[in-house]
């Protein structure tokens, strides 16, 4: 079998996605993601001009070999851009190698164990109280677990409590640590005598704190008994997770902004975060995702890969593939699509009772429609910034 063309897909069905599409000479062909939210155009060219044309006429049934060959090959490697783009290739040539067998890429990856994934979902408000009304819904829903955000109180726009992109130019959102340290152990102490106990709580400080700040806000909600607490310092800090991890018994998870599993091997090995929560998009694809779910287990830390709405339909069946088929499988984040996703792409998680089903299909189990992708054409949209009160930039 041999590639004989590979495709870019970019569509914007309630927002931007970009989607590979590798056609073999068996006309059997694979589906993959290679979406990175506010830089999507940079990825399809990365594909378009440097990488289809180096994997063409290659077996696609190699799938370490191409990987190897698209990253050690260049010289120049790794970063987001260029990791979602071989991400999407990887995908898709996972996708093609389980139809060509007849087999779901789960079994490819040796096989089920586990029968459902338990997943959580994202709830957010304004007030406590539109968040507990906004969580009571998805557990009336089913969820088992919800990950949860609120605005806070002299902030424009806080983190998970706005929709996240813009046109023109970027939102800018504020930021000042101290009434959100104030505000977030008052959200759970106020969601314990709201929410059923045995629901799973998780919070997103998504990478804003200083070490000393982590501390405080994990010593805080240590009594709340969350689920875990995730991206507390900047990815660029490792070291800082030995001070965090020390004080504290919240379990910890991070990993989002990783773009391979040499950014992850610290946190790992030394055992300083207990759920990695890579994003398959971002690094590398299933080749790589599943080098990190194994060098997680050897490690006894499970996986919560990265879920959200940004990333298609196709990512999400990735990961459910991974979740299904490691035993260190942790939880599955899984945020809502806009409606319109469903008319340009078919396959995704069966949420059923808090869990995640997977179907038998072979591959991947997910398509794009081509026709219908290029109704919705791309519209450039940004991710917000965060500036302190004083103007200066933070990390958002
Ligand atoms: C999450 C993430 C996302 C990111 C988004 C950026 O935990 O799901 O923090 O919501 O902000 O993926 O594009
Ligand atoms: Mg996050």
């Amino acid at each position: 079998m041999k590639i004989k063309n590979v495709k870019v897909i970019v569509t914007n069905p309630g927002r931007n996605y970009v989607t590979v599409k590798i056609e073999t000479d068996e006309g059997i062909y694979g589906v993959g993601d290679a979406t990175l939210n506010g830089r999507e155009l940079a990825v399809a060219k990365t594909i378009e001009e440097y990488l289809a044309p180096i994997i063409m006429d290659k077996n696609p049934d190699n799938i370490e070999h191409i990987w190897q060959y698209i990253y050690r090959g260049a010289y120049w490697r790794g970063g987001p851009v260029f990791m979602t783009a071989l991400a999407g290739i990887d995908m898709a040539l996972w996708d093609i190698k389980g139809k060509k067998a007849g087999l779901p890429v789960y079994s490819l990856l040796g096989g089920k164990c586990r029968n459902k994934a338990l997943c959580y979902t994202h709830v957010s408000g304004q007030s406590f109280e539109e968040v507990k009304d906004n969580a009571l819904e998805k557990i009336e829903a089913g969820y088992k677990a919800l990950r949860v955000q609120v605005s806070i109180p002299g902030l424009d726009g806080t983190y998970g409590t706005v929709a996240d992109d813009a046109k023109e130019l970027p939102f800018v959102e504020k930021w000042d640590s101290k009434p959100y340290l104030k505000t977030i152990p008052k959200l759970f102490e106020y969601l314990k005598k709201e929410v059923d106990d045995d629901i799973h709580l998780i919070h997103d400080s998504h990478e804003r704190l200083t070490v000393s700040e982590a501390k405080k806000l994990a010593d805080e909600l240590e009594k709340f008994n969350l689920l875990f607490l995730e991206d507390l310092i900047k990815p660029e800090n490792k070291d800082g997770f030995k001070f965090i991890k020390n004080s504290t018994s919240v379990p910890l998870a991070m990993g989002e902004l990783f773009n391979s599993r040499w950014d992850a091997i610290s946190l790992i090995k030394e055992q300083l975060i207990d759920y990695i929560r890579c994003d398959v998009s971002h690094i590398g694809g299933i080749t790589e995702a599943k080098k990190i779910a194994h060098l997680a287990e050897t490690f006894h830390i499970k996986t919560a890969w990265h879920g959200p709405a940004d990333i298609s339909p196709i990512a999400h069946m990735a990961n459910l593939h991974l979740d299904f088929s490691i035993p260190n499988f942790g939880i599955q984040e899984l945020a809502e699509f806009p409606k319109e996703v469903a008319e340009v792409f078919s396959g995704r998680p069966e949420f059923k009772d808090g869990y995640l089903k997977i179907s038998d299909k072979p591959g991947l189990g997910c398509d794009i429609d081509e026709e219908m992708a290029e109704k919705f054409s791309y519209e450039k949209a940004y991710l917000p910034v965060a500036e302190r009160l004083d103007g200066s930039v933070h990390d958002w």
